[in-house]
């Protein structure tokens, strides 16, 4: 128990190395103003919307992965443009209180019988990333599990309203195909919900540039890194839907991997409690009764040291 929390601490301070202002990337870079951006990303999808028509091509590798392919309207063109489908939804993301707004091509929502993942779970992709500029800069054909805590908020985001596949069958070369009812869409990220000015090397992605990402979703599992018992979309106590930015006794460790969260020494596990069949009973002890749970709460239980 005591080495997996170390274990991501390392790989934390890994990640937060290199990813310092001194690497690579060029040293000194002043990003931009976000509500600028923001502006700036909001015609420049809109424009898209207006100006593009899709078609859905069977892909070769794996026939749940279809690809959404975005072609430009000419004169001769008679599909409608994306604007106008009917499939086209939007939401509003808020992210350090800029409201984005998320359109996405809602072809299916899934198997109503399957669960919504959150932004903090576990999610069975497949997808094709590309920028605005309609240049391939990621593409998964084969089903892959992504964490959502580590995806782009428009990605992850974006997932929350499909479900997975009712079944699947298993091919002789032990592949899987899933049932056709997974879901299945396409998500407009603006930069401000994917990397900004920061796009990953090599990637392609200019900074500030909005992307575009068709993906199928199969299956969805609900994630408790630290095995605390709390799953970690309800580690996000500050409900930022960033389970990154709380860390109750900071210490360095954000609750969703801090298996004793109010750092009493007392571990998560034995400050909540569970049923019979081990599913956590909610709402969350308070027993003392000043309104924090006891699993955040250092004052609780009282040092009988003394
Ligand atoms: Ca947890
Ligand atoms: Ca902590
Ligand atoms: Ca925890
Ligand atoms: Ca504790």
């Amino acid at each position: 128990m005591n080495k997996s929390p170390l274990a991501f601490l390392i790989l934390l301070g890994i990640i937060l190395f290199s990813c310092s202002p001194d690497d690579d990337r060029g040293s000194g870079i002043e990003l931009r103003d976000p509500v600028e951006v923001w502006e700036e990303d909001k015609v420049e999808i809109q424009t898209f919307l207006e100006t593009h028509y899709y078609e859905i091509e069977e892909n070769p590798l794996n026939e749940n992965a279809r690809v959404v392919v975005f072609k430009e309207i000419t004169e001769d063109t008679q599909e409608p443009p994306v604007i106008e489908s009917e499939f086209l939804v939007s939401e509003t993301v808020t992210v350090s209180g800029i409201d984005y707004d998320l359109f996405q091509l809602k072809f299916r929502e899934g198997n109503q019988e399957r669960r919504k993942p959150t932004f903090a779970d576990s999610v069975l992709v497949t997808y094709h990333g590309q920028t605005i500029r309609k240049t391939v800069f990621d593409s998964a054909p084969t089903p892959i599990w992504l964490d959502n805590t580590e995806n782009i908020i428009g990605f992850r985001e974006g997932l929350t309203s499909y479900r997975g596949a009712g079944g699947f069958t298993e091919n002789p070369d032990g592949t899987f195909i899933f049932d056709d009812d997974f879901g299945f869409g396409v998500v407009f990220i603006p930069s401000g919900l994917g990397y900004f000015g920061q796009t990953p090397i090599g990637s392609g992605i200019f900074s500030y540039e909005p992307i575009i990402f068709t993906y199928q979703l199969y299956r969805s599992r609900e994630s408790d890194h630290d095995r605390d018992g709390i799953p970690n979309w309800l580690e996000d106590v500050n409900e930022t839907r960033n389970v990154q930015d709380v860390d109750t006794d900071n210490n360095g460790l954000p609750n969703y991997l801090d298996a004793d969260d109010d750092g009493d020494g007392v571990p998560t596990r034995e400050e909540v409690e569970f049923d019979e069949e081990g599913n956590l009973i909610l709402p969350f002890p308070d027993s003392n009764g000043n309104g924090t749970p006891d699993h955040l709460d250092p004052t609780w239980p009282e040092d009988e040291t003394e």
